[in-house]
């Protein structure tokens, strides 16, 4: 059920790399009248959409503070130590991030620098139901809350009694969050971006969401800040002889778990394993739950990429560019060196990659898509602004302001070039006063 494939065997390599997320013209222009609802009604539009789509009417919208306390009380004891335990080792990799201000100093007084500064507020989508994953709101929380933002408004679909699932809200107790509501939906995304008589409007919004939540993300980002829209999971392992198969099956399994659309490769050149490992993932699927979800995403999105050598291997990772990317070699930091392409890296046979997804400590909001091109995990960056600092003395603008304002007149900006000028002139008639 996980083909073995040729490298030039191009037509499956690009459906596997055309994997960008779709978005249908009904979708937006639902969203684009939920949002219009939302920003002109407020609370209002954000029961009765509720009751429609949810088939419940959250009241109040707000979730009262002791009720977060009472589901967390009934949190089963050892999952309340487990996710703490991630939530420390989280919590200390996302604080080496924290980036400082700085200021340099010529020496005659001109200071210039960057000021780091946390945002005020930022809102947190969190899926309900099946879709919800504590891990992910520890993910998307902690950055957030080392960055410094005060306030962090979290939003989830209204459940029985009009409240988001107790897990949400005692995960959410765990992690000191204190403004919850339950409201879901594109709703929940303009409630966020426009702010209601409960709901505060927020300078950023992030978390997993469906196509209603991503579209509606899109829709109002420019008036808030968004993440990434991501797409389904990716596991990339780049393998060879060393490997143990039954170890490469597993972890190329728990990734195609996720999605239909999800991607599980392996890229080795020893045809051997490959082989040892398309038996192992033929033996191991029927017993998971998810069987039927993995069996879809390995059709279409599955490969054992079987290239020349580990050259070609290592070149086929980085066009690939991956997630998150296993290597399972004799020498891992080594090719790891060469790896220009991917979110994450996971070395050597006891990374598994849910180590990463729960508990090691870097985030597993990852850029899907390929995007790892260009983008990064989520982290504390995501929260911050930086702010340029400019600090002239007298002296430093007598010597250059005649440069200045010489720019200014090249870019025909005479405003400018007089701001500069008025100055000079008041230089000269001071020193000829004295
Ligand atoms: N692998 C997913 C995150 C996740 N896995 C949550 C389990 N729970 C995307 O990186
Ligand atoms: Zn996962």
């Amino acid at each position: 059920m996980i083909p073995i494939i040729d490298p030039s065997d191009r037509a499956r390599l690009d459906a596997i790399l055309s994997r960008d997320a779709t978005f249908s013209d009904e979708v937006d222009q639902a969203v684009a009248s939920i949002l219009l609802d939302v920003r002109k009604r407020g609370d209002a539009a954000l029961q009765e959409l509720s009751e429609r789509f949810d088939g419940v009417r959250p009241d109040p919208i707000r979730v009262p503070v002791e009720e977060l306390e009472a589901a967390s009380d009934a949190l089963d004891p050892e999952l309340r130590q487990i996710l703490k335990d991630a939530e420390a080792n989280i919590r200390q990799f996302h604080a080496r991030q924290v980036q400082n201000s700085w200021f340099t100093d010529d020496g005659d007084g001109v200071l210039l620098g960057q000021r780091v500064v946390a945002m005020d507020r930022v809102g947190l989508y969190v899926p309900g139901g099946t879709a919800f994953y504590p891990s992910s709101l520890l993910m998307n929380a902690i950055p957030a809350q080392e960055a410094g933002v005060e306030e962090i408004h979290l939003v989830s679909p209204p459940k029985e009694g009009g409240r988001p699932h107790p897990l949400v809200l005692a995960t959410a107790h765990l992690l000191g969050l204190e403004h919850v509501y339950g409201v879901g939906g594109a709703q929940a995304v303009g409630a966020l971006a426009y702010g209601t008589e409960s709901v505060a409007s927020v300078d950023k919004i992030v978390g997993p969401g469906n196509a209603y939540v991503a579209a509606a993300k899109k829709q109002v980002f420019g008036r808030v800040d968004i993440d990434s829209v991501a797409g389904p999971s990716e596991i990339g392992i780049l393998a060879d002889a060393t490997a143990d198969p039954e170890y490469v099956a597993a972890d190329l399994l728990s990734q195609a778990e996720h999605d239909e659309r999800a991607s599980a490769i392996l890229v080795t050149p020893h045809h051997d394993l490959a082989e040892a490992v398309q038996e192992h993932v033929e033996r191991m699927v029927p017993s998971l739950p998810r069987k039927k979800t993995i069996e879809t995403a390995l059709a279409s999105y599955g490969a054992c990429i079987v290239t020349e050598d580990m050259e070609e291997a290592i070149d086929i990772m980085n066009e690939l560019a991956v997630e998150h990317l296993e290597i399972i070699t004799e020498d891992d930091w080594s090719i790891m060196t060469r790896i220009r392409h991917a979110g994450a890296i996971f070395l050597g046979p006891y990374s598994s990659e849910p180590v990463g997804d729960y508990f090691a400590g870097p985030n597993h909001v990852l850029p899907t898509g390929g995007t790892a091109r260009y983008a990064s995990a989520l982290s504390v960056d995501d929260f911050i602004r930086k702010q340029s600092i400019i600090s002239y003395t007298k002296e430093r603008l007598a010597e250059t302001g005649p440069s200045i304002a010489t720019l200014a007149d090249a870019e025909d900006l005479q405003g400018h070039a007089e701001a500069i000028r008025v100055r000079l002139r008041r230089f000269a008639e001071e020193s000829g006063d004295s």
